[in-house]
């Protein structure tokens, strides 16, 4: 005999099919006749014999309730089975209830998704730990599984998206619980960031302002915020256009990474560094001509600076004549200075070592002197530099001691 296998029924699936077995009748020649024992349907005496090999019972308004199918066979020489086949079964008309104990968060940013579910059956019929579930994920499978035992259900390949787990309880007799769901959302990507124009390498500015923007799969870009990292120590969570106030002067580094709504952060982010100098540099020379040749005076620099090495500082200059001053010279390395000294006469000239930052020196170096044109040169060229001229002042000098001397 076989139907409601498990041994449970719901009123509607109550069909039993028989078989039976006979030394000299074919199966097919045998007769059966039952009696059903339980709460509904009971009947003392067996039915009359039929070869109809079906019992259906589901046309009799089965109870919930214990029942006793007892089922005996004839063969065509008319013996009857002396010991009758029984099946016992339960019908069970009230579906389980379910309830989700465990999911991920609302707002995921994991690739996978851990549920654990648990059923209990109307009058716990059939014991919990014989409920089976079936579950989907809306928005990445929308057929419900095959069903299953375990109660600990793990979804994985999960990509950014709004998805509904829903599940249902099963119970032996087949009812379904009303399904039980939970919304929740993935994003596993994290942003992208970039920066609108870099932080210049140098600046004598306060305070630091980043025009950071950035993409993100589910994060509106308006909507992102940002991670700054000054100097790889102190880090602050803030929306574009980035400020960072009150930098001291010095080589900084800044790191800026785009976050999103979940809480991804850009692995990467933008890395910049930067100079911040608000000191101006020092004008120095290492002599200080009164006299100068026609031609290119090329004086001799050594400025020094807070943050701009000395052979990265330029130099400005302008030349006063009378009541006439030049304007300043575009900055120049040291080397490069050369200041062009064509006409006889009085003369002034002003030197301003110029920093990185674009710094001045307020207090530039001041040489006054007369031009003349240098007497008993044959030069071709009229360059003549402010050391040749020292030398041969100096030259000059120790001759007329010289002379003194002998004439002493
Ligand atoms: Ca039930
Ligand atoms: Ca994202
Ligand atoms: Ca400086």
């Amino acid at each position: 005999m076989t139907g409601a296998r498990t041994g449970y029924a719901m009123p509607e699936t109550a069909r039993f099919n028989v078989l039976g077995a006979d030394n000299f009748s074919q199966t097919a020649a045998l007769s059966f006749g039952n009696k059903l024992a339980g709460p509904s349907c009971a009947s003392t005496d067996f039915s009359a014999f039929s070869k109809n090999t079906t019992i259906d019972l589901t046309h009799c308004s089965l109870i919930d309730g214990a029942y006793k199918l007892t089922v005996r066979s004839r063969d065509e020489a008319g013996n009857v089975e002396e010991s009758p086949s029984t099946r016992d079964f339960m019908v069970d008309s009230k579906a389980p209830s379910v309830e989700i104990m465990q999911t991920p968060p609302a707002r995921s940013t994991e690739l996978a998704a851990d549920f654990v579910v648990i059923g209990q059956d109307f009058n716990n019929v059939t014991a919990a730990k014989d409920l089976h579930y079936m579950f989907r994920v809306r928005g990445l499978f929308e057929e419900f599984s095959a069903p299953v035992a375990d109660p600990s259900i793990a979804v994985d390949g999960l990509p950014s998206g709004d998805y509904t787990f829903e599940v249902t309880a099963i119970d032996l007799a087949g009812n379904h619980s009303p399904i039980k769901g939970y919304a929740f959302s993935v994003d596993n990507l994290a942003p992208v960031t970039s920066v609108g124009t870099k932080v210049p390498n140098w600046t004598t500015a306060e305070s630091i302002t980043i025009d950071a923007t950035g993409s993100d799969d589910r994060t509106d870009s308006l909507s992102l915020e940002y991670l700054v990292t000054l100097d790889n120590a102190q880090i602050t969570r803030m929306r574009a256009p980035l400020s960072l106030p009150n930098i001291t002067e010095g080589r900084h580094s800044v790191r800026v990474a785009a976050i999103d709504d979940f809480g991804n952060v850009d692995p990467t982010g933008v890395l910049m560094a930067f100079n911040v100098d608000r000191t101006a540099p020092e004008t120095a020379l290492d002599r200080t001509p009164t006299k100068f040749g026609t031609g290119t005076f090329r004086p001799t620099l050594t400025g020094t600076d807070n943050l701009t090495a000395q052979d990265e500082l330029r130099y400005s200059y302008r030349v006063t004549r009378g009541s006439n001053t030049s304007e300043w010279s575009e900055p120049a390395l040291a080397g490069d200075v050369a200041i062009m000294l064509k006409e006889n006469g009085p003369v002034k000239i002003e030197i301003a070592a110029v920093d990185n930052a674009g710094l001045i020196d307020a207090t530039p170096v001041e040489l006054s002197g007369i031009v003349k044109a240098a007497s008993g040169c044959s030069c071709s060229s009229q360059e003549t530099t402010g050391e040749d001229l020292m030398s041969f002042a100096a030259l000059a000098g120790l001759v007329l001691l010289l002379r003194r001397r002998r004439k002493a």
